[in-house]
């Protein structure tokens, strides 16, 4: 199996996080350079990461990919041990894709453009916080998301959480984390786990790479590549 994935891609981030806890070692990792030339819906038709390869077969989207991991390895299934309990891992994990990454996904857009929007930044950093909110509400007092141990719950927000920390307030927004009590003392726990210690480094030197202009060098040079291999 092959994970398509990106450092600092949060979804990428979750996917990898749940293949360290499970102690899967034999899953390849990379990007190709579709991904980089934005010919990556040749490989995958959502053309988004992560993608997981099995075979000739692709699994897109995280959610997807972290059942079937957690479908093909039971005895190790990060999901949770009762009904309850993987009811409330999946609404952690669903407030932590959709109403925080997503909107904070869509919202970075607009640092790339010269003259950001600031209606759209309020509807989508407004949507942030009200996640943040339901989050709150939801999230457990203990060290882990939900019951006493790592669920697919914490791989899931300790890249959504990371991103909240890291990229909003470069929005002009306070980091939402801040107006918190739970959400905050999970956050600080949960950041001394070893598996959320190891992504949260990957995504640091993702960032890294964005901001110092490596990657903007490797995706040059995957499209100088694309032009020179055209006839
Ligand atoms: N719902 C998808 C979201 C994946 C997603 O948005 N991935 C980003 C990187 S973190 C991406 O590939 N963006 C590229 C694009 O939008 O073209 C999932 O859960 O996998």
């Amino acid at each position: 199996m092959k994970l398509i994935t990106g450092d600092l891609s949060p979804y990428s981030a979750k996917i990898r996080m749940q293949i360290y806890a499970m102690g899967i070692t034999d899953i390849e990792f990379g990007l190709p350079a579709e991904f980089m030339t934005g010919k990556f819906s040749k490989i995958s038709p959502i053309g988004r990461i992560p993608v997981m390869e099995v075979g000739d077969t692709i699994i897109p989207e995280s959610e997807i990919i972290a059942e079937y991991l957690d479908d093909i390895y039971p005895e190790k299934s990060m999901v949770g041990d009762t009904p309850m309990e993987r009811a409330k891992v999946r609404i952690v994990s669903r407030i932590a894709d959709i109403y925080l990454m997503n909107n904070i996904f869509m919202s970075l857009s607009q640092l790339m453009t010269k003259t950001p929007n600031q209606g759209i930044l309020d509807l989508l950093l407004g949507q942030v916080k009200r996640g943040m909110g339901a989050l709150e509400q939801h999230i457990g007092t203990g060290d882990f998301a939900v019951g006493d141990k790592l669920t697919r719950a914490d791989c899931t927000l300790v890249p959504a959480l990371w991103m909240c920390q890291n990229t909003v307030p470069r929005l002009g927004t306070e980091n939402p984390i801040l107006a918190t009590t739970k959400v905050a003392a999970y956050w600080g726990e949960i950041q001394k786990n070893e598996f959320a210690d190891k992504i949260i480094e990957e995504m640091k030197r993702g960032m890294k790479a964005r901001l110092d202009g490596t990657e903007a060098k490797m995706r040059a040079e995957a499209l100088e590549k694309e032009k020179s291999s055209q006839p």
